[in-house]
Order: structure tokens, then C-alpha cells, then sequence
């Protein structure tokens, strides 16, 4: 019988995927990519010969090793699987599966749990960047009960406090990689963004929509649909990523002004399905758009003042709190936001 690979799945913020050692996976890329196909059921719609869930947010891979650089504790590799294709991509980053990679760090005991909570400094590998989630450790053992709710999750968990530093340029090389706070593509305005995830971030009425449809509701206009992919195509050249036809990035903002009292009101392509909520470093993106004079984004939002600021950034499940700390030009300089996670199984999986 085949041996299998030893996997912990869990959900990471509002996403779910496989956690993986990184010496648990094939050494190299081809092997091991084949095998997380093999893994995930794809290419299939529905992933039915795999773990996936058959969406992008449920076909997730983190890889996780102890790190040997200077006050870090591990290093994390994000791995999208492509559900329709046969593509495993490192091109993007992801703040939601960033969630579960504390926990699992602590479990595998890569890093040793404190009694109460322990930080885990971790090095992101897809952008070359730092977060530090905390990790309720009460008497040094994970617990993944608590109190703390985050839209688009049923029920509470223990929180994970995450905070992001230097993440302005992650993919992109510059917050503005073309320069610019609006540059025109196809006719509509438009700002190309980095604040660690490439986001094209523009107003929900010029592509033709309110801004408060459901996903499902966007993923069958396919006139939208198309519209959205042929600005992507121009943009992710424009943003410093090269020809990104089979990459995930950049990710496809929609904004209006906002409907439960927030900062703003979103709708997001990731870049071919819509998003349920927002991801978590498109969520810090679109917050720091808000935040620059002259945006599409900025006319529309409520922003409030001083530092640091809470900007709910409203999504279709409800709304992800950026807590953003200004420096003296009133640009983001270090964002935080709260998640949870929840493991849901550790053993083997099979690629045979
Ligand atoms: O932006 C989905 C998610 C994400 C990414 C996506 C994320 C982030 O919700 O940091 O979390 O945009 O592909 O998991």
C-alpha cells in the first residue's frame, strides 16, 4: 500500500487547505506539484478525486519549515491549486491560510508554545515578507476554542491576532506600481495597487454594477466576466507580473460606497470566481486605497482620522477590520487584523 503524505487540513480565516512540512513534500517542484494536484482533485471543476472543495478558497496549500533566518521562527510557502487547471502557483500570497500556519507551527513543534500565548514570527516566502500571528497557547498547548467571530465563520474560535509589517511593493516592486493613484485602462479608472496583494481596485458603477449583488449573482454576468479578465490581462504587465494569464493575480476590486456603516463596500475577483468575503491582504490593499487623495476608492469611502484606524472593509459575508497605523504622510505603514483557525484533521493523504 502506498505510504502517503502527512498533512494537517485546516481552515485558515475563511479559507481551508492542506498544511504541509516541507520536508514532508517531494523535493522537487515538478514531483511535488504533481503530487498537490494529485492531492487537491485537479484539474476538475469539482475536485471529486480530491481533497479541494471545489472553490479556489477551499483548494489552499501552505508549506511550513522552520526558518533559518533572524528573528524569524518559520518560513511559509502559499501554494494555490488551480481547480479547473493544472497549475500550482506561488505567485500570490495568502493572509487567510496565514492564519493556520501558527497553529501548525506550534503542533509540529517547530516553535515551542508559552503558557498563554506565543507569538510565531513568520517569513512569508511568496513576497519576502514578516507577519507575527499570536497563538493562544493556554497551559503551552494550542487551543482553537475561543470567542472570537470573524465574518463568513459560522460560531467562535480563539483569536489570532496577525500583524503585517513592510508589505507596500510585496509582489509589485512599489505600493503604486505604475506611479500612479488612477491610471485609465479600457476607459475606466482605476488604481493598480500592491499593499501585499496586487489589486485593481475600481468603482463598482463603472463596470456596470451596484456593488451589493451576491457572488453568485456577479459570477454569471459573464459580460462582466470578461470585462474584469481583459483589464487584468493589460494591468498585470502595467503592475511589474509580467503576462499574468495563468497566474491568480492581480486581484479585481469592485468598490461602492458602504452599506453597514463601514469604510467602503467591495466585491472581489480572485481573479475568475468572485470572492466570498475578501482576502485578507486584499482586504489591507483596498483599505490603503481608501487612503490615497484622488482614488476612484478614496472618493467613495469613509475613512475617519488619526492613527492607528479601523477601516471595516465590507465584503458579500459581512465586513474584515484592517487596524492600519499611518505614518506622517498619512500612507499605511503596518496593518493588523484578526483571525481564527480551526484544524480540522491530521494524517496521511494519497497521490496514488
Ligand atoms: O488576500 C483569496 C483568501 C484569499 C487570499 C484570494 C487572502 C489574502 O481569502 O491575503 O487571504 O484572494 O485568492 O484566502
Amino acid at each position: 500500500m502506498a505510504e502517503g503524505i502527512r498533512a494537517m487540513w485546516m481552515r485558515g480565516g475563511t479559507s481551508k487547505g492542506g498544511y504541509f512540512l516541507g520536508d514532508d513534500l517531494p523535493g522537487d517542484k515538478a514531483s511535488r506539484d504533481a503530487a498537490l494536484l494529485r492531492i487537491m482533485g485537479s484539474p476538475d471543476i469539482r475536485q471529486i478525486d480530491g481533497m479541494g472543495g471545489a472553490d479556489p478558497l477551499t483548494s489552499k496549500v501552505a508549506v511550513v519549515r522552520a526558518s533559518t533566518r533572524d528573528g524569524i521562527d518559520v518560513d511559509y510557502l502559499f501554494l494555490q491549486v488551480v481547480v479547473d487547471r493544472a497549475i500550482v502557483t506561488d505567485a500570490q500570497n495568502c493572509g487567510n491560510i496565514l492564519a493556520g500556519v501558527g497553529p501548525f507551527a506550534v503542533e509540529r513543534g517547530l516553535v515551542t508554545a508559552q503558557d498563554g500565548e506565543t507569538p510565531v514570527t513568520i517569513y512569508m516566502q511568496n513576497t519576502g515578507q514578516v507577519a507575527v500571528a499570536s497563538v493562544q497557547t493556554p497551559g503551552a498547548q494550542v487551543t482553537y476554542q475561543g470567542e472570537a467571530r470573524i465574518d463568513g465563520v459560522p460560531g467562535s474560535s480563539a483569536p489570532i491576532p496577525i500583524e503585517f509589517r513592510d508589505t507596500a511593493g510585496s509582489s509589485c516592486g512599489a505600493l503604486l506600481p505604475t506611479g500612479n493613484v488612477i491610471d485609465r485602462v479600457n476607459g475606466i479608472a482605476v488604481t493598480m495597487i500592491d499593499n501585499g496583494m496586487p489589486c485593481v481596485v475600481m468603482r463598482a458603477a463603472d463596470m456596470g454594477i451596484i456593488g451589493d449583488e451576491t457572488p453568485e449573482q456577479l459570477e454569471v454576468d459573464n459580460d462582466l466576466r470578461e470585462r474584469l479578465e481583459a483589464l487584468r490581462l493589460i494591468c498585470g504587465p502595467m503592475m511589474n507580473l509580467g503576462d499574468v494569464t495563468d497566474k491568480t493575480i492581480p486581484k479585481m476590486t469592485m468598490v461602492s460606497a458602504p452599506r453597514q456603516g463601514g469604510a467602503i463596500a467591495t466585491r472581489t475577483f480572485i481573479p475568475h470566481r468572485c470572492h466570498k468575503t475578501i482576502g485578507v491582504l486584499g482586504a489591507v490593499s483596498v483599505a490603503t486605497a481608501c487612503l490615497l487623495k484622488g482614488s476612484p476608492a478614496a472618493e467613495l469611502a469613509t475613512v475617519g482620522s488619526g492613527s492607528p484606524r479601523s477601516l471595516q472593509i465590507e465584503h458579500p459575508g459581512g465586513e474584515m477590520t484592517v487596524v492600519a497605523t499611518l505614518d506622517e504622510a498619512g500612507t499605511v505603514a503596518s496593518a493588523a487584523i484578526l483571525r481564527t483557525a480551526r484544524k480540522l484533521m491530521d494524517g496521511v493523504v494519497f497521490t496514488e
